[in-house]
């Protein structure tokens, strides 16, 4: 029997981008909950909701200085309660994001935490001693520079993973745990489904904090791959379980960089005595650049068997013992279409967009769509460094273009253009009014001017959009179970295929082939398909049997 988030499907909203109610530029609570018949309509289950806390929004809203407070910018605390009335009166839950690596500089603990080497919140976070007037450590911090900053009131360095106002708490302390714990209860206790668990993995550190591998080229250790899956997470997670989940019916999802199969099998087992399930991120790294220094800016594109070979891996490397989530997309990654599918005609970008979904979601797992993918949202390409507003972006330019000079400033506004996290942060394209009806304002980050005629209300006038496609998707989900429960294989020899994916989904009823051309071209394939097959759902009108048209998708059930 499948459990009920099993068969769900997620939709992520990023509230400063969705829709702004009073008119300041912003996405705020009330606006989300306008449009919560939307995402009902769409067909999804359970919405994640980027970060609403009290926040500097150094990293919008994943530094948090209040995590019992709504960050004014998006509304108050009734605005929340009333969000998660609407939503459950239409059969939505609610996952919050948790954000417990680190806190905001600006959180209570923080400021207590610096006073001083006896102040009782010291050991809340993660405080060492310099080497010889260096760093304790060689980490690099994800947001560049140094992990570590020297705090002149004690002359000693604290632990930032991400950006200096980003301090990592210290999981060793008891009080730090049962803090969050806590917390974690009194949300349950207003009623929200579960929670996205922002870098979970990374909460054990290891123990004494070891130097990092470091390749030539970059001048900071490589700080994720030590921190990862650390000595005590599964015993963290294990204990939050007991105090948390066990509590109350709840969904979770951790985000887990550098999670490798085994891992996700403890973190997400069918046991449920840690996580639901984990996003794992190796097919969002097939794209990087082969250049150490380089990282994930770049415009190499991923290659379908590699695609082919990484999704493969998940699906069997997880069947029957721990749940697989599926996504392209989120507020980190780059719009998919523009990514892995095809932009450059409008035929195309639709085409390719179908596919792409089809290919996701009729894997085994829970599938997450993120906010705009259900339109087939492409990148901003913006023009300038100026137009960016993300720290990440913003950061990256400075060191590889102005610091180190590895890269031209035109080079590296191309890469930002394939691979910023501002891509998928612009404001949600309601219509085809001014600000695609985001805001009345202008927006915090521009609209993505690149096709102003991709919006929310085109795509529900088309019965033919990628609206329809993906809510048709989610139909199916909720309706057949072979596609939540079923075995899945690839179709002998198409290891070997660089143009198309064949997959087949098997239980003891039903079995349904999956056929994508991942190609612009016209190709001609044989499968072994009965006389009696239906098509499922297809992206062109009507089937060709063995010519796959461009982008084609199809799926046949016997
Ligand atoms: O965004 C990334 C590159 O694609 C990742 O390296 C990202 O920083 C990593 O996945 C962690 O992301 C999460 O924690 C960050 C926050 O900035 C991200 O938005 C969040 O999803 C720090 O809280
Ligand atoms: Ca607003």
């Amino acid at each position: 029997m499948a459990k009920w988030w099993q068969n769900a499907v997620v939709y992520q909203v990023y509230p400063r981008s969705y829709q702004d109610s009073n008119g300041d530029g912003i996405g705020d609570l009330p606006g989300i909950t306008q449009r919560l018949d939307y995402i009902k309509r769409l067909g999804a289950d359970i919405i994640w909701l980027s970060p609403i806390y009290q926040s500097p929004q150094v990293d919008n809203g994943y530094d948090i200085s209040d995590y019992r407070a709504i960050n004014p910018e998006f509304g108050s605390m009734a605005d929340f309660d009333a969000l998660l009335r609407k939503a459950h009166s239409l059969g939505l839950q609610i996952m919050m994001d948790l954000v417990v690596n680190h806190t905001s500089d600006e959180h209570k603990w923080f400021k207590q935490s610096r006073q001083g080497k006896d102040n009782p919140y010291r050991d809340y976070y993660i405080w060492r001693d310099g080497q010889d007037g260096h760093t304790p450590n060689n980490w690099g911090a994800f947001f560049t520079g140094s992990a570590w900053k020297l705090d002149a009131r004690t002359g000693q360095y604290y632990l930032h993973l991400f950006a200096p106002q980003q301090p990592d708490l210290n999981w060793e302390n008891p009080n730090v745990r049962h803090s969050v714990y806590d917390m974690m209860n009194w949300w349950a206790a207003k009623g929200v489904d579960g929670f996205r668990m922002d870098v979970i993995n990374y909460i054990s550190k290891p123990r004494g904090l070891p130097d990092a591998k470091k390749t030539a080229g970059p001048v900071y250790g490589d700080a994720g791959s030590v921190v990862a899956n650390g000595p005590r997470i599964h015993e963290f997670l294990q204990e939050m379980n007991r105090n948390v989940m066990r509590q109350h019916k709840m969904v979770t999802v951790g985000e887990a960089p550098a999670v490798n199969i085994a891992e996700a099998k403890k973190y997400a087992s069918l046991d449920g005595d840690e996580l639901n399930m984990v996003f794992q991120f190796e097919h969002m790294g097939l794209d990087e650049s082969t250049n150490p220094i380089l990282g994930r800016w770049t415009d190499r594109k991923a290659s379908l068997k590699d695609l082919r070979a990484n999704l493969t891996k998940w699906q069997k490397g997880l069947a029957g013992t721990a749940w697989n989530s599926l996504y392209w997309n989120n507020h980190d990654q780059p719009r998919v279409v523009s990514r892995f599918g095809n932009e450059s005609t409008e035929n195309y970008r639709v085409l390719s967009a179908k596919m792409l979904a089809t290919m996701l979601h009729l894997q085994q797992g829970t599938p997450y769509v993120y906010e705009g993918e259900e339109i087939g949202m492409t990148n901003a390409h913006f023009a300038s460094l100026d137009d960016y507003r993300d720290l990440d972006a913003i950061n990256a330019y400075h060191v590889l273009v102005d610091d180190q000079h590895v890269l031209t400033g035109e080079q590296m506004l191309k890469y930002l253009g394939m691979r910023s996290r501002d891509n998928a942060r612009t404001p949600m394209q309601w219509d085809a009014s001014a600000n695609a009806g985001f805001s009345t304002h202008t927006p915090w980050l521009k609209t993505n001017a690149s096709d102003p005629t991709i919006n929310v209300e085109k795509a529900l006038a088309d019965p033919n959009s990628i609206f329809y496609y993906y809510q048709k998707l989610i139909r199916l989900r909720h309706t057949l179970p072979v596609i939540t429960d079923g075995s899945y294989a690839l179709v002998a020899g198409n290891e070997d295929d660089d143009q198309v994916y064949a997959y087949t989904r098997k239980n003891a009823t039903t079995t349904l082939l999956v056929i994508l051309n991942d190609t612009q071209e016209t190709l001609c394939r044989h499968y072994d398909v009965p006389a009696d097959a239906q098509v499922l759902i297809e992206n062109y009108a009507d089937d060709q049997g063995d010519t796959l048209r461009p982008y084609e998708a199809k799926v046949y059930q016997f």
